[in-house]
């Protein structure tokens, strides 16, 4: 999970975890990974979720991670421009890190705020159509989502489908065994587990 501070990244791995919402974690310090269980097509996978810190002074520390994980999630606030904005700069970063495509999701977080009271217009939103345009100019490893933590709205149907992208590139490469980021290994085989 990379993007700006704020935009919600500890909140979706919490949400996925555990179902609920926090209104206030702390904000990340570095990076911190946890393991989820996701049910695709009848088979289980372990997935391991790694949270980074949006702040700009750990992002070289963020970069580092980039190489070894199997997909990306960059999630940027649907309530500030400017979080969508930079998710080009994330993008910038990957490309200057990794050398072929990886599944990418696109994530448009907070859409419980869409929907509340604003009558005062002090709000704008980034529209699904932006992020939907933004994920195709990506690319086709690119797909776009809009999440609500708060409401719970489409984030466990974000895991699946970066676990199916997972799941597709791999068997693209033809092979099961993967090191480091996010591992995805079927119940099935549980001896092919790495870290
Ligand atoms: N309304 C609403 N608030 C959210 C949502 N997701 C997160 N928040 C709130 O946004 C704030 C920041 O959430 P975090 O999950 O800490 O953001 P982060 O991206 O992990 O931030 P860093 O760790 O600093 O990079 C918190 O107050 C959350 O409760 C959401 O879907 N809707
Ligand atoms: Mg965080």
């Amino acid at each position: 999970m990379i993007g700006d501070s704020t935009v919600g990244k500890t909140s979706l791995i919490n949400r996925i975890r555990t179902g609920t919402f926090k209104s206030d974690p702390f904000p990340t310090i570095g990076i911190d990974f946890q393991t989820v269980q996701v049910k695709v097509d009848n088979e289980f996978y372990d997935l391991q979720l790694w949270d980074t810190a949006g702040q700009e002074r750990y992002h070289s520390i963020t970069r580092n991670y980039y190489r070894r994980v199997d997909a990306i999630c960059m999630v940027f606030d649907i309530t500030k421009e400017q979080t969508f904005l930079n998710v080009r700069n994330w993008l910038t970063s990957i490309e200057d890190t990794v050398f072929e495509p990886i599944p990418l999701l696109l994530i448009g977080n907070k859409c419980d705020l869409r929907y509340i009271n604003n009558k005062d217009d002090k709000l704008s939103f980034i529209t699904r159509q932006s992020g939907i345009r933004l994920a195709d100019e990506i690319g086709p490893n690119c797909i776009f989502i809009e999440t609500s933590c708060k409401t719970g709205f489409d984030v466990d149907n974000t895991i699946i489908i970066a676990t199916k992208m997972i799941i597709a590139k791999q068997n693209q490469k033809n092979n099961c065994k993967v090191n480091g980021g996010i591992n995805v290994t079927p119940k099935s085989n549980y001896t092919k587990k790495c870290c």
